[in-house]
């Protein structure tokens, strides 16, 4: 840890990006000179990856939003002053609802914001707006294992334990998850396990794995199938755990009787043999685990693939068992807690239905309006984002935290659907890509110059504090939902813009819910007390849970269910245009859709423009040299990227980076086809050819 330089301020808080919302103590005076150090929080224990060492450089990014920008009628995003900017939103959005009704307004969120600000966002589109088109990017980003997860256990909290239990781990599975690279300080809690990793490439997180199964992208359901299969077969399951905590068995086992190891071998690719390896070293282990990340959840059969790596968890009695369990490794900085608060079209704060009257009486309730006031459920992500502009779609659309024309799937149609709005505003600290397509741009703060909460991974509820003053015309997302809701005549005390207020009102709409945090306080949180939710308000102070189910799952009986998969339509696309699967993902130095991280130096210079990782024996099929530029085209459109060569590669499969925008966006080419059950897009698998393309 660095020397403290004496007399500067300093504040303890979380770095700015990821779900492992690592420990950090930030100090300096002004934002060119702020120094960033880890802490002994511990998730990260001394240990940054780069990306938060670097957090800082964005607060003083060149193109930095200072100032509000409205399009003048030429076409150019000029500065404004903020009674400007504001009036003329509220103006618009007030014609727009006047002429087409309440659902004409649409609210799009993100994973990234913290409790209080998802919060205000789901009031304010409930009420202000009136509304039911509200939906965020986690739906992007985990909601199949969260459909999944609930449907098993009754509640959806991504890790039911801390991170540093998997210290004890003798056996970890990694399922689609590439920790190594999206949250490396983990890495350092997985020391001593012995890891299966299963991903189409060998990740940095494979290299260190004690057994990688490698499969066609895609066929993770049969694969985990195959599994249970094995684990039935060979006598490995827990009889006794299966027949005391859950339900469903018998049928998920005749599923999986249908899946041979020499079957699941002819549809994945991973030999027979090291499937059944991989049973031995899960079921050998005392204290095993079964963690997934994006690799399996991103297709349209992810709750199912979920549910299947549940099914699979649940026959080996590992969840809510002290020393073993199942996790789904959630991602962006508040993608826990930015699901459980209303900023979900179905959803009210406290992980609440939307759908259900005594739900909606409760936060009536609190908010003091009537149960019939609040809106139905609205579309979700992808299927309001196809909506704008559309005859029964939304005229105006408010994005908070997200960069949509980038990181949504099939982005050319997105960006021709937000063209086609009357009204869009976005709110950044950045001129993101979508930020650039708006008609109004609101500068907001960052990090370092806001307080709130953020909950992490593991259900913990931690503090962001703020060391800086932000600048002079930059504001809070606080601060411009109040804005806005007063110009829409709501009453002035309904919207705070101080974070405590917002959380203490949070604490109250979420009592009696699953996520509950109303014994939660700043107080508490300021004296350094680890809360995990649920954490009721109590006579005496509730200790939180940092583990759950270890008495009884949340469903009525007590008891975790099985659930069987269903069958999947495969998408049918030309094998002999698109002979390869592509899939994508992230690369440690950016983040998302590298809004934030192609503005950092450090960061952007490892990795400065996107590629195409490929097996030599493909590329030279395709024409291919190392380094050169190829066109990855599927039947929605091409990319542009760098060629690079990697005999570590399936030949039949190809993986490039979502990070970069413009003729390098991964998403030009992905499939927005949903999982039925989620709305969680085909973001893993597209068919795809590769083109040399000249300089
Ligand atoms: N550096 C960095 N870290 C991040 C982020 C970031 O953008 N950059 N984002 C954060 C967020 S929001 C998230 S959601 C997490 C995501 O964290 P991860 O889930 O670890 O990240 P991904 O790279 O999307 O996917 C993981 C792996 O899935 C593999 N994969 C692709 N297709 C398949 C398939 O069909 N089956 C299987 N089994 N695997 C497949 C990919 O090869 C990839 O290595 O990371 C968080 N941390
Ligand atoms: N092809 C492909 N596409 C993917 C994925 C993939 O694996 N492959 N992964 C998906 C996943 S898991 C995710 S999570 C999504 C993420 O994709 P996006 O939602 O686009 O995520 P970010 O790039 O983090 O965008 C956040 C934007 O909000 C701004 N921002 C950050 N914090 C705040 C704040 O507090 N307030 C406001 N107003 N703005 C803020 C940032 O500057 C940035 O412009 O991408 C998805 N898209
Ligand atoms: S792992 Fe995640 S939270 Fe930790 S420093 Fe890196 S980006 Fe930040
Ligand atoms: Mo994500």
């Amino acid at each position: 840890m660095s020397e403290e330089p004496a007399g500067l301020p300093q504040v303890e808080t979380h770095c700015p990006y990821c779900a492992l919302q690592c420990g950090t103590r930030l100090t300096g005076g002004e934002a060119a000179a702020v120094e960033v150090a880890p802490t002994g929080f511990p998730v990260n224990r001394g240990k940054l990856c780069r990306k938060g060492w670097t957090a800082p450089q964005l607060l003083t990014t060149t193109d930095r939003l200072t100032r509000p920008l409205v399009r003048r009628p030429d076409g150019e995003l000029t500065g404004a002053s903020w009674p400007t900017a504001l009036d003329a939103v509220a103006a618009r959005l007030r014609e727009l609802r006047a002429e087409h009704g309440p659902d004409a307004v649409a609210v799009f969120g993100g994973g990234g914001l913290t409790n209080e600000k998802a919060y205000l966002l789901g009031k304010f589109a409930r009420l202000a707006l009136g509304t039911s088109q509200i939906d965020y990017n986690g739906r992007f980003c985990m909601s199949s294992a969260a459909v999944a997860g609930n449907a098993a256990f009754g509640i959806d909290r991504g890790l039911p334990f801390p991170v540093t239990d998997l210290r004890q781990a003798r056996t970890v599975l990694l399922a689609g998850a590439n920790v190594a690279e999206t949250m490396p300080p983990l890495m350092q809690h997985l020391e001593s396990a012995d890891l299966v990793v299963v991903d189409p490439r060998r990740t940095a997180t494979a290299q260190r794995a004690a057994l990688h199964l490698q499969p066609v992208p895609g066929t993770d359901l049969p694969l985990a199938l195959g599994l249970l299969h094995i684990a039935i077969v060979d006598a490995r399951i827990d009889r006794d755990y299966i027949r005391l905590r859950t339900q469903g068995f018998e049928a998920v086992a005749r599923q999986a009787m249908a899946w041979w190891p020499e079957r699941v071998e002819s549809v994945t690719g991973v030999p027979a043999e090291t499937l059944r390896e991989a049973v031995r070293l899960l079921a050998a282990a005392p204290n095993t685990y079964v963690l997934t990340g994006r690799g399996v959840e991103q297709h349209r059969q992810g709750t199912d693939t979920a549910a299947a790596f549940i099914n699979l968890a649940l026959a080996l009695g590992l969840p809510g068992t002290p020393h073993s369990g199942y996790g789904c490794l959630t991602g962006q900085g508040n993608g826990q807690g930015g699901r459980e608060h209303g900023q979900k079209a179905d959803q009210l704060p406290g992980y609440r239905s939307l759908t259900d009257p005594a739900a909606r009486a409760h936060v009536a309730g609190v908010w003091g309006v009537r149960p019939q006031d609040l809106p139905g459920p609205g579309r979700t992500a992808y299927t309001l984002l196809d909506a704008l502009g559309r005859d029964d779609g939304p005229r105006a659309l408010l994005v908070f935290g997200s960069n949509p024309a980038v990181s949504a799937p099939h982005s050319s149609h997105i960006a021709q659907r937000l063209r086609s709005l009357d009204l869009l505003v976005v709110a950044d600290f950045v001129p993101s890509e979508t930020a650039r397509m708006a008609d109004v741009v609101l500068p907001v703060t960052q990090w370092a110059e806001e307080e709130g909460t953020m909950t992490s991974l593991e259900g913990r509820v931690l503090r962001r504090r703020a060391l800086l003053k932000p600048p002079a015309q930059v504001r809070s997302d606080l601060d411009v939902l109040h804005g806005l809701a007063v110009r829409l005549g709501e009453p002035f005390h309904r919207y705070p813009t101080e974070p405590r207020e917002v959380f203490e009102e949070l604490r109250r709409a979420s009592q009696g819910g699953p996520a509950d945090y109303s014994g939660i306080s700043y107080e508490r949180l300021d004296s350094g007390e680890a809360l995990h939710w649920p954490c009721p308000e109590t006579g005496t102070p509730h200790p939180g849970t940092p583990r759950l189910f270890l008495e009884r799952f949340a469903h009525p009986d007590h008891r975790a269910r099985f659930t069987e998969a269903q069958q999947h339509e495969p998408v049918r696309e030309s094998r002999s245009e698109y002979p390869l699967h592509a899939t994508t993902g992230r690369v440690l130095p950016h983040y998302q859709s590298g809004a934030q991280t192609r503005r950092v130096a450090d960061l952007n210079d490892t990795v400065p423009e996107a590629f195409v990782q490929v097996h030599p024996d493909t590329a030279k099929r395709c024409g291919l040299a190392d380094r050169c530029l190829a066109r990855v085209t599927s039947a929605r459109g091409s990319t542009t990227v760098r060629v690079t060569l990697d005999p570590t590669m399936r030949t039949d499969t190809v993986f490039v980076p979502f990070h970069f925008a413009g003729d390098a966006s991964a998403n030009l080419f992905t499939h927005p086809t949903l999982d039925p059950r989620s709305g969680m897009p085909e973001f893993k698998t597209s068919a795809v050819r590769l083109e040399f393309l000249p300089e």
